[in-house]
């Protein structure tokens, strides 16, 4: 339904095919609760909050007065999108990753030269449909051509843009749900896929008062507590599982050593979870890890960006400097300006 189909030409072995419309994870989930469940320290990967409920709770978080994230990030896209976009021509690709909602790029399309592709790239299948209506209504004659494949494979576009020139946008600091060896490898696998002569414009947000930190993923309304136990109504939607959600509690915590937010779910009572098949032991405040969210300085992000062999280029920021907008050149393009641009 949202690959690109035979007629564009999609292939590979199978990461970026759409198989399964009801999960769009072919059991992917199932596995990762099994495994996460089953480990000393308790884990879910943050990449299973997205089913079409996590994602319409995640566009609520967007507008929370204390997730400063999406606004500051908006606000810089605002104001440089012609500067970020320079170097996208007629014939050139847009490839977003993690795309969501699609609403950002609404900011850099609405500067972009007519004739261009537009391919967004999430694990939500929901996501990319609302995107895609959004679009069309927004963009008339824009190309738009989502793929529902996790990111961290490796890339699969549509085989007749292989050709076109491409520029990557990862907003919204979804890089820094990764661990930063991990996020050198991602970056890593962008640059093979958007290949020769591509950049990547990418949002990182940065270190700030830890207070303010924890105030954006403790919010007073709740709506970060509801997006993280969503994964545990996700695991009772689609596992056929019967947890009680008022027997855990959302947990957000900033680490100063780590640089990180970390989410977890308090176990608040010894208890006993049946899912497929197998039964899992919580102790009382026992946890589950379900998020990191890194916060870099620039420098710090400027070498990730290095060891995944991109070479760093312009930097966009707000003028509190709460988040950055990174532009990291491939190594046979040539940067449009080396440093940074404070605005
Ligand atoms: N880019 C948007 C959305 C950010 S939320 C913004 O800046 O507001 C993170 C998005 O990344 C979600 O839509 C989620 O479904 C997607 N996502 C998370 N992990 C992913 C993965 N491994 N592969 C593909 N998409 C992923
Ligand atoms: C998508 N990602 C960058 C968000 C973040 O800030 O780490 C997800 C999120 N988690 C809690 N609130 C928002």
């Amino acid at each position: 339904m949202y690959a690109t189909g035979p007629q564009h030409g999609q292939r590979g072995s199978g990461a970026a095919q759409v198989e399964h419309p009801q999960t769009g994870d072919g059991g992917q989930f199932a596995a990762a609760v099994l495994d996460g469940l089953s480990q000393r320290r308790k884990s879910i990967p943050s990449r299973f909050f997205y089913d079409a409920a996590g994602s319409e709770l995640f566009e609520q978080i967007t507008r929370l007065p204390e997730y400063y994230l999406t606004r500051t990030e908006s606000r810089i896209l605002e104001t440089h999108a012609s500067e970020m976009i320079d170097r996208l021509t007629s014939r050139g690709v847009l490839v977003e990753f993690g795309s969501g909602s699609s609403l950002k790029t609404e900011l850099l399309l609405s500067k972009a030269p007519r004739g261009i592709a537009y391919v967004p790239v999430d694990v939500s299948i929901a996501a990319l449909a609302d995107a895609r209506r959004r679009l069309a209504s927004r963009f008339p004659g824009l190309d738009v051509r989502p793929v529902l494949a996790d990111f961290s494979d490796p890339i699969v576009l549509p085989a007749d843009l292989d050709a076109r020139p491409k520029i990557g946008f990862f907003p919204g600091s979804t890089i820094g749900n990764l661990k930063p060896g991990r996020a050198v490898d991602l970056l890593s696998s962008f640059l093979k896929g958007l290949s020769a002569g591509s950049r990547l414009i990418i949002g990182v947000d940065l270190k700030k008062d830890p207070r303010t930190l924890v105030r954006a993923y403790n919010d007073a309304a709740g709506v970060t507590a509801a997006f993280n136990l969503n994964i545990l109504a996700r695991i009772n939607r689609d596992l056929g599982a019967a947890i009680d959600l008022d027997a855990f509690q959302h947990e957000a915590v900033y680490d100063p050593l780590e640089g990180r937010i970390e989410m977890h779910l308090v176990s608040l009572a010894t208890q006993e979870l049946p899912i497929l098949g197998r039964r899992f032991y919580f102790r009382a405040g026992e946890r589950i890890h379900t998020e990191n969210s890194y916060k870099y300085s620039v420098a710090q992000f400027r070498d990730v960006a290095r060891a995944s062999g991109w070479i760093p280029a312009r930097v966009w920021m707000d003028p509190a400097q709460y988040f950055s907008v990174q532009e990291l050149v491939a190594a046979d393009g040539v940067p449009s300006a080396q440093g940074f641009e404070w605005s």
